[in-house]
């Protein structure tokens, strides 16, 4: 089964926290603090590769979380970094929010690794806050948390020219025929049942072609199976339109042609792309009529004609040339607009303040984070803590909920005295 598109959590390594702890020596007194600090945590980092070509592999594995730093310990020692995690996608994986839908990164180019979320700082060791006024500091800085995040993972493949037609006129023996590809041939309808990219060389010119399943009438209501497919020809430059010029089946090559056309429109993102027309199976075509009648129909609409046979490979020479003079012309593909906002990665943090009895409880993340940064047997540390409080607008928030001064404020485990 092919895979290409699928969801996963991510999440970067915590920080290590710094450490409190004093220089003990034999006959030594009173040492200068020398708490080490918190290493960083580790990253999330994407790479491209083209050894991979569907997102499998994320079907079974949906959470990949990154290794905490370790805590800063005495002697000035610094914890070890944790380590990072490297995800190995497709090229032409574009990575979302899974919330917003945002771009966060395209995965375009091969084997440049791009950090998503980054791994927390560590805190800082106590031995960094010894001032003059304050030899012994009895608090360190807790590491900075990581990120977490749902993405979405999609997969559109990134070629220069893109096969489309109805099943089994011949796409994929087209693809042998100009690159080395070797997909998947036979005589019935949906052979191709995922998309196979080639590389195409012709003179001094190389070009990747995209080659996906065949499209049928009504595709957009969900008939057939190429439709989903049509993302992976979205970014190319050009399309190649193959037609049954024979009408093997029994169907007329123009009406065909028509069709797809109609489904084209109908997904959007295609209809304005360049397009020259294969009328394939030439060999088979007893008369020239179909031929004809295609041709008229599109010089009408100034699109380019080319009878081949992807068989005899008679044509096919021709086309190439056409394709590589117009391949030339056209812009390349370009990577989409990444919006890599980092700030809203992190939890909103948020407080409530509930009744215990005639006690006005704290409880809620900000809470939580505020506590984490707090040595309670620290006098500093005990006026850093509510200097947050009032910053927070906690305090304000408790003074609203009726707490005057003496009232009881229980947070977390402790109980305070409520003091402006
Ligand atoms: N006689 C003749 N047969 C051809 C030619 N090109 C392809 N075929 C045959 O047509 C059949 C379908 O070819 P495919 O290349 O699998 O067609 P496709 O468009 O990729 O089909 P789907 O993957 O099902 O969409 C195969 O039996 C091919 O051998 C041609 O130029 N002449
Ligand atoms: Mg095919």
């Amino acid at each position: 089964m092919f895979v290409d598109k699928v969801k996963i959590k991510i999440k970067s390594g915590n920080g290590g926290n710094g450490c409190v702890s004093f220089h003990r020596e034999k006959y030594v007194q009173a040492g200068g603090p020398d708490g080490g600090d918190g290493g960083k945590g580790g990253d999330i980092v994407f790479v491209a590769s083209d050894r991979m070509h569907t997102l499998m592999d994320f079907r079974y594995k949906r959470l990949f979380a990154a290794e905490n730093g370790k805590d800063g310990t005495n002697g000035r020692r610094t914890g070890l970094n944790g380590a990072d995690i490297l995800i190995e996608v497709p090229r032409g994986t574009v990575i979302r929010d899974a919330e917003s839908g945002r771009i966060l990164l395209d995965m375009f180019e091969t084997d440049v690794p791009r950090i998503l979320l980054k791994g927390g700082k560590g805190g800082f060791g106590n031995q960094h806050f010894a001032t003059a006024t304050r030899q012994a500091p009895n608090f360190a800085k807790p590491g900075e948390r990581g990120m977490e995040l749902e993405v979405l993972l999609e997969l559109m493949s990134i070629a220069d020219l893109g096969l489309v037609g109805f099943p089994n006129v011949g796409k994929s023996t087209l693809l042998s025929v100009i690159t080395s590809a070797r997909p998947k041939i036979a005589n019935y309808h949906f052979t191709t049942l995922q998309p196979n990219l080639g590389i195409c060389s012709y003179n001094d010119y190389s070009f990747i072609v995209a080659d996906i399943p065949g499209i049928v009438e009504g595709a957009s209501h969900g008939i057939g199976l190429g439709y989903e497919f049509l993302r992976h020809i979205e970014r190319t430059r050009m399309l190649l339109h193959v037609v049954d010029i024979s009408g093997s089946e029994g169907r007329d090559p123009v009406e065909d042609y028509k069709a797809i056309m109609k489904e084209l429109e109908a997904y959007g993102k295609l209809k304005d792309k360049p397009m020259i027309v294969a009328a394939n199976k030439l060999d088979l075509c007893a008369d020239q009529s179909n031929l004809e009648r295609l041709r008229a129909l599109l010089e009408n609409e100034g699109i380019e004609l080319v009878p081949i046979s992807a068989a005899t490979t008679s044509g096919v020479e021709t086309l190439l040339k056409k394709l590589c003079s117009m391949l030339k012309q056209l812009p390349e593909v370009q990577p989409l607009t990444e919006e890599p906002e980092m700030e809203p990665f992190r939890p909103e943090l948020s407080f409530e303040i509930s009744r215990e009895g005639r006690a006005y409880r704290v409880s809620g993340s900000l809470i939580e984070e505020i506590i984490r940064h707090v040595n309670f047997g620290d006098l500093d540390s005990l006026n850093y803590f509510h200097a947050s409080l009032r910053k927070s607008g906690i305090i304000d928030a408790l003074r609203e909920a009726g707490a005057g001064d003496g009232d009881t404020v229980v947070i977390d485990n402790m109980e305070f005295d409520f003091t402006e």
